[in-house]
């Protein structure tokens, strides 16, 4: 086994699976999470990755040369549990920094977040570096699993790589637990013909980007030549920047009855915190990343994969 995927059923982690699994063969990819999905998969590990043991035990059966740790408790969930969300969130990148360090893998995929910002960083066009003062329990952890991150490459030469990730849309899996989640919702209930109520503010802008672009962005990162990286905490990573209003508009444009109110609720006081926009020339420049996806095209991409798969009934006037 040469990619090992720990979160595999994840938002993420599902899609990314399938993209390694097409580019370096099965056989090649192990997954791991704590939920069996499948009870056929045989490339799959049933594991509680805070377990240091049980994480040791898969890397001394398995040869693993590329770890990718999808799993985290994200934004909004993690303020319903700080202590635990603080546990996995610090635990399992701990746990697989010292693998790293002992040798039983060679490089790490770990991702930051726009949570990593906060009230006192600048909003618009977020530089690389800049004021942090993050203000939950997720974006402490994604901050403080950072300056772990280049510790460990600084100290031990560990080969590691992350990308503050934006909100992920995508159709195939549904995020769980993020103040961003309400994009990827506002598309089903389109679909289902069903009013909306927003819990985050109508013109409240946040940085966003579809599924292709994030596990492109991941791979490209995986790929480049460890001597062009030159961030080791994480890379500042952008595609397009809308308002649930913007989302709303962009929608009805393909389902023209659809209904959106706005109720903001502990979710919006954690939206009003993050950038509304993100700098991210310095990934452009080290490792050539570039966006597809601008908000129509997600738009598009999303109803329609949503259409073919989940609700086939639905009309769209495309
Ligand atoms: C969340 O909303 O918690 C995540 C994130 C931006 O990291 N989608």
């Amino acid at each position: 086994m040469k990619k090992f995927i720990i979160g595999s059923n994840g938002q993420i982690g599902t899609e990314l699976r399938l993209l390694l699994e097409k580019r370096f063969g099965y056989e090649q990819v192990l997954a791991a999470d704590i939920v069996r999905n499948d009870e056929a998969d045989k490339r799959f590990v049933l594991l509680d990755a805070t377990d240091s043991d049980a994480l040791r035990a898969v890397f001394e059966r398995y040869r693993i040369d590329d770890v990718y740790l999808m799993a985290a408790i994200l934004s909004a969930r993690a303020e319903q549990m700080p202590r635990k969300a603080w546990h996995v969130n610090m635990s399992i990148l701990h746990n697989l920094l010292e693998l790293g360090r002992e040798g039983l893998f060679h490089k790490l995929f770990w991702p930051s977040s726009i949570a990593v910002f906060g009230p006192h960083t600048p909003k618009e066009n977020t530089p690389q570096f800049t004021v942090m003062d993050p203000d939950t329990v997720y974006g402490i952890s994604k901050l403080a699993g950072e300056r772990w991150m280049e510790y460990y490459y600084e100290k031990y030469g560990l080969d590691v790589r992350s990308v503050r990730y934006p909100g992920i849309i995508s159709w195939k899996t549904r995020p769980g637990g993020g103040t961003t989640d309400y994009a990827v919702e506002m598309f089903h209930y389109a679909l289902r013909r069903e009013p909306y109520t927003c819990y985050i503010a109508p013109d409240e802008r946040l940085p966003m980007m579809y599924i292709d672009d994030a596990i492109d962005a991941t791979v490209r990162l995986m790929d480049a030549p460890a001597a062009g990286i030159n961030i080791r905490s994480s890379y500042n990573l952008a595609a397009v920047s809308f308002t649930p209003r913007e989302l709303e508009a962009a929608i009805r444009r393909y389902v023209p009855d659809f209904q959106v109110d706005y109720v903001p609720d502990f979710r919006q006081d954690i939206a009003r915190t993050w950038p509304d926009s993100i700098d991210d020339s310095t990934a452009r420049r080290d490792w050539q990343w570039e966006h597809r996806y601008d908000l129509d095209a997600m738009v598009r991409a999303m109803l329609t994969g949503l259409q073919k798969n989940l609700y086939p009934e639905a009309e769209l006037s495309f």
